[in-house]
Order: structure tokens, then C-alpha cells, then sequence
């Protein structure tokens, strides 16, 4: 960084301090993670300079022979990995990606069924607070028993017959299961609905085989952020079939290609120019998920959470469907130690742990001050850490939230903290971080 430190020291500064904090501190919120070298220097590369809008081949500017290459390359990659026909790789980020796909097969008032925010769903999933809640006709399904996170395939093939939606979503953003992709299929096919799959958080996984990939059990079209535990620079990305999968019960728009549809909803429907080097760091963390070694990270991401969650529990921590199936975890922090989320989430501040307040299904309280914390494995597996530490840090963040005004309880943390940051360095050495 010497040109930006001695350009805009104050810049610079900020930058350095933030390496600083991600360094120090056990980094435990389950959509973020570390990305290579590699991956950030193609992110600040100059591809940042170029206008590419329209796809390989297409482009509304000249000079576009490279940014072809590297979006040609991204797009190859991506399918080779998620076993798809199309995948279109400029959405900006997970919003945009999931709007995209709504605005390319629906009009406004349509119905869609999503899962509901409080029981893992995502804000674009049909959140009244966000702009696609209210654009679009969401009916929300839940978890039921929630004890056991398990989705009541029943209700949803009744609600899905009476209310006729044009898209049956799945996904979540703090879920901390697997799903029977089946179950959704079978309710879409029988209203003919498409069938969409947000798997933001655990696209990585996917990518790696060490969770279900939507694509298998005959799903349309699945949307991955890139940058959780995929590993890559924040951006989107929409993945389909070539055709919808039961074209005569389909809607009318989308009896011809799905890709086409996605594409031109992206651009120039929803966005404008994409961004090439964020693309060109795509291509480069789909390189390296490739990798036998990218696939052992997402195995020992599962390891971890497993290990993490078992620690936990056997510390008193009441979590959200009693355990965990993917990277992730949401403990109930007003069960477990009867304080709210908020404070969970500062005590943990206080001694270099962060993690983020969550909501539990149907919370009582509101998001600012909701009932949990979530938490998960991906950013401190691809620094090495183990299920032994694991189970150092279970223990750490029970003792913290069990014992709030211990000032000695903060300072072992503390320490423990520190003892395992430098066990495990990041960006230091010759690894691939
Ligand atoms: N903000 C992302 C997450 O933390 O899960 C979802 O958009």
C-alpha cells in the first residue's frame, strides 16, 4: 500500500487498522469470510477502469477483447463447478441477484412463497420492510416444530394450491440446516411454480460437494452470493437450467430460455455496468474452489460448526433447532442466559469476538434488541483453526455471556483470544492467505 499511504494516509490508516482488527480478533459472523491474495489483487486490479455493459461477445464499448476473457472464463468456471447450463455472473451483490430474478419472471403483485425473516429467511425474501415485500405478493412459510427446524411440507403444498405463486423460493440467511430440496420440488411442480434457490450462505459448500446442491433434485435456478464461504470478492451470482424444468405448467414468459430472461433482467433491466474486477476475483475464487484443498476447508467448515455447536451446548447454550446441519449457529441468548442478542453481541465485542445479533423464530423482541446471536465457522476454518479450538471457544463465549459483569471472565477470554490468533496468523507467511 505505499502509494496509498503516501497519497491519503487518513485512508490508508483505516485500512491498516481494519487488517489489525481482523487479525486480532476470532471473526464468527457465518457470512463472512478471508479471501486469498490472489483474489484481492484481481479485485484491485485495473479492470475497475472498464465499461463492459452487455455480456461477452455483446458489449455496448469497445475495448472489451479482456474483460471478455475474464467474464468468459467466470462464466465457465462457475457452471463446470455448480453443474448448470447458464450462470450469469455481473449481479452486484445478494440483493440485486435475488430482485433480478424476481423482476425477470414476475410482475408486480404476483405471488412468490419465501421463508419467513425471524426462522432464517432472507430480507429479499419477501421481508415487508424490504421494497420486494412489497412489490410482490410474498407468502412467507416458517419452520415447524421449530425445536426441530423442520418445514411442514404439507402446509406449504396446501398453501401453495390455494395461493397459486409463480416462484417457490428456499434459502436462508440464518437457517442452520439442510434442506430436502425434493419436498419443494414436488409442491412447485404440482402448481407449477419455478423452483429458485438462495443459497448465498453455503454456495462454497455446494461448490465443494459438502452440502445438497439444488441442481440435482431438478431446481431452475439457484442464486449464490460469492463472497461467505465462497470465499470470493462480494458480488452475485445467478446459476439456472437451460429451460425451465416443467415447461407446459410454467408461466408464459418462461417458456422460452431461462437464461435469456435472467440475463436481460440483469442487463439492462436492473443494473448497468457490471463490474469487471469484481468478476475478474470471481473467476479466481471459483479457481481455487476447484481445489482438493478448497474442499477439505468446506468439510472441516462443517467439522468446526459441529464441534462449535456441540461445545456450546454442553455449556448451557439453548441454539435455534438444537444444533447444526451447515457452517452456521443462532444461539437463543435469552433462553440460554436470559440477555438479549444486543448485549450478547457487545460482551462479545468486548473481548475480540464478533459475531451479530439475530433474530429466533417468531422473536418476540424486535431486531435491534432480538432474543439471539448468530455465529459460524467459515472465516476462522479458512485460518486454519480446528475443532479442537472449537471447543476453546465454545467454552469462551459461554463463560462471557454466563458471567456479564465478570471482569475476570472478560480478561481469560481475552487472552484466549489472543493465544489463538496467533496460533493460526492471517495474511502472514507463504499460504495462499
Ligand atoms: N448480510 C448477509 C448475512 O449476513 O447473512 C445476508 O444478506
Amino acid at each position: 500500500m505505499t502509494h496509498l499511504s503516501q497519497y491519503d494516509p487518513e485512508i490508508a490508516g483505516a485500512i491498516e487498522n481494519e487488517l489489525n482488527r481482523q487479525r486480532d480478533g476470532l471473526e464468527m459472523i457465518p457470512s463472512e469470510n478471508f479471501v486469498s491474495r490472489a483474489v484481492l489483487e484481481a479485485l484491485g486490479s485495473v479492470m475497475t477502469n472498464k465499461y463492459s455493459e452487455g455480456f461477452p461477445g455483446k458489449r455496448y464499448y469497445g475495448g472489451n477483447q479482456f474483460t471478455d476473457v475474464v467474464e468468459n472464463l467466470t462464466i465457465e468456471r462457475a457452471k463446470t463447478i455448480f453443474r448448470c447450463d447458464h450462470a450469469n455472473v455481473q449481479p452486484l451483490s445478494g440483493s440485486p441477484m435475488n430482485q433480478a430474478v424476481y423482476l425477470a419472471f414476475m410482475k408486480p403483485g404476483d405471488t412468490i412463497m419465501g421463508m419467513d425473516l425471524s426462522h432464517g429467511g432472507h430480507l429479499t425474501h419477501g421481508s415487508p420492510v424490504s421494497h420486494m415485500g412489497k412489490l410482490f405478493n410474498f407468502i412467507r412459510y416458517k419452520t415447524h416444530p421449530e425445536e426441530k427446524g423442520r418445514i411442514d411440507f404439507d402446509e406449504l403444498m396446501r398453501v401453495a394450491k390455494e395461493t397459486k405463486p409463480k416462484i417457490i423460493l428456499c434459502g436462508y440467511t440464518s437457517y442452520p440446516r439442510d434442506y430436502d430440496y425434493t419436498d419443494f420440488k414436488k409442491v412447485a411442480d404440482e402448481v407449477g411454480a419455478i423452483t429458485m434457490a438462495d443459497v448465498a450462505h453455503i454456495g462454497g459448500l455446494i461448490a465443494a460437494n459438502v452440502m445438497r446442491n439444488p441442481f440435482d433434485y431438478g431446481f431452475d435456478i439457484v442464486t449464490t452470493t460469492t463472497h461467505k464461504t465462497l470465499r470470493g470478492p462480494r458480488g452475485g451470482m445467478i446459476l439456472s437450467r437451460g429451460v425451465v424444468s416443467n415447461p407446459l405448467k410454467a408461466p408464459e414468459n418462461t417458456r422460452e430460455n431461462i437464461p435469456t430472461i435472467l440475463d436481460r433482467s440483469v442487463f439492462p433491466g436492473l443494473q448497468g455496468g457490471p463490474h469487471m474486477n469484481q468478476i475478474a476475483a470471481t473467476a479466481v475464487c471459483l479457481k481455487e474452489a476447484a481445489t482438493p484443498e478448497f474442499h477439505a476447508y468446506a468439510k472441516q467448515v462443517l467439522v468446526n460448526a459441529k464441534s462449535l455447536a456441540t461445545a456450546l451446548m454442553a455449556d448451557g447454550a439453548k441454539l435455534v433447532t438444537d444444533g447444526t446441519d451447515n457452517h452456521m449457529m443462532v444461539i437463543d441468548c435469552v433462553k440460554s442466559w436470559r440477555i438479549p442478542g444486543n448485549e450478547a453481541e457487545k460482551l462479545l465485542d468486548q473481548v475480540g469476538i464478533t459475531t451479530n445479533k439475530s433474530l429466533i423464530p417468531d422473536d418476540p423482541n424486535p431486531p435491534f434488541k432480538p432474543s439471539g446471536i448468530r455465529l459460524g465457522t467459515p472465516a476462522l476454518t479458512t485460518r486454519g483453526f480446528t475443532e479442537d479450538d472449537m471447543k476453546i471457544i465454545g467454552r469462551t463465549i459461554a463463560e462471557v455471556l454466563k458471567n456479564p459483569q465478570s471482569d475476570d471472565a472478560k480478561s481469560r477470554a481475552r487472552t484466549t483470544v489472543r493465544d489463538l490468533t496467533q496460533k493460526h496468523p492471517l495474511y502472514s507467511g507463504l499460504s495462499v492467505l
